[in-house]
């Protein structure tokens, strides 16, 4: 049944799959309420070395990934008791994009019309019941391959390469989103802009290779003294610009007072060298009429706090 050119048996692939380690941990979420058609699948995923869990309808299915994080794809039966596929797609898409989650569509009775009505519900591809061992294995593959490569792109569209963090664009993205809500009062923001002190100092002493592992232990510092909720992006060179949301209004100076004090207080490690560095940090807790505005009135504070000697806040 899997590769009918008679060069491999089943154990071969099994062993070569093995050895290179090839889908390792990427589990597959097997929806169908015929338990022969899950074993099937079952037996034929995991020569392929991927994890399978196995639902009986689309409830079980929505509880399973509710529960289990990391699904990598879905292959959803059509005819199913208490939830069908169709009916599982199109909940699933509530929640899962299309470019998060794949969902294959699988109908054994299903007419032309099937696959259409799967693929308009949100599913990615679509198999009829039954299928060779190679047509499961490719579609599960090149699913699974789109979707590795979409968030690759989507990484270096949207992240600072150096640190990870936000890029600008993206910063602006969600931060517009974020002062919307805040606009309708639905919550408060805190925009703060940062700037490491005598960078070029530190560039021109320990070379520019420390200078950006200086950048990112900063940038590390920055982003787990906040929260989850909370935007920062990296604006360029070694500046930093932090969207708070919903900070109590009495400890936004004890907020970025504290990742000041840390920062000044590390020692950085490059190889031989062992650096310090201290940062301005300017903040605007007043709402003002757009997001540009708060970050010009943040900036006007770093510039204070720059003045004033630096290693300081300025709110
Ligand atoms: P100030 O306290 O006034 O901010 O002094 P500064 O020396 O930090 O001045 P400024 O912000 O103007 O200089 C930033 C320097 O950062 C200039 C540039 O050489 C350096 N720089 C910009 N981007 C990078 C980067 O990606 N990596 C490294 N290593 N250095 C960078
Ligand atoms: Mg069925
Ligand atoms: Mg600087
Ligand atoms: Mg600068």
């Amino acid at each position: 049944y899997i590769l009918k050119d008679n060069r491999h048996n089943v154990q071969q692939v099994v062993d070569i799959v093995k050895r290179l380690q090839l889908n390792t941990g990427i589990k597959v979420l097997v929806a169908d309420d015929s338990s022969v058609s899950r074993k099937i699948i079952r037996d034929l995923l995991e020569v392929w070395n991927f994890t399978v869990l196995e639902a009986g309808d689309g409830r079980e299915a929505l509880d399973i990934l509710n529960r289990q994080d990391r699904i990598g794809i879905v292959l959803a039966d059509y005819n199913m008791p208490e939830m069908d596929g169709m009916e599982l797609v199109k909940e699933l898409r509530r929640t899962f994009s299309k470019t998060r989650l794949p969902i294959i569509g699988l109908s054994g009775a299903g007419g032309a019309t099937t696959s259409a009505h799967f693929l308009k519900a949100g599913a990615n591809d679509y198999m009829h019941k039954p299928f060779l061992a190679e047509e499961l294995y490719c579609r599960v593959r090149h699913n699974l391959e789109t979707t590795e490569y979409i968030l690759t792109i989507r990484e270096l569209a949207e992240k600072d390469f150096l640190t990870g963090l936000l890029n600008r664009r993206s910063f602006f993205n969600s931060g517009e989103k974020l002062f919307a809500n805040a606009l309708r009062g639905n919550l408060n923001l805190v925009v703060s802009m940062m700037d490491i002190d005598h960078f070029k100092k530190c560039n021109d002493k320990y070379g520019h290779d420390a200078g950006d592992e200086v950048i990112c232990f900063v940038a590390d510092r920055l982003k787990s003294s906040l929260r989850q909720s909370d935007l920062v992006a990296r604006f360029g060179g070694e500046e930093f610009c932090v969207v708070g949301v919903n900070m109590h209004s009495e400890n936004i100076t004890e907020v970025f007072e504290k990742i000041r004090a840390d920062i000044e207080n590390s020692v950085i490690r490059s190889g031989e060298h062992e650096m310090r560095v201290t940062v301005s940090i300017g903040v605007c807790s007043t709402l003002k009429s757009s997001l540009e505005e708060m970050i010009t009135c943040a900036d006007d504070m770093l510039y204070k706090a720059k003045n004033q000697g630096r290693n300081q806040v300025c709110v």
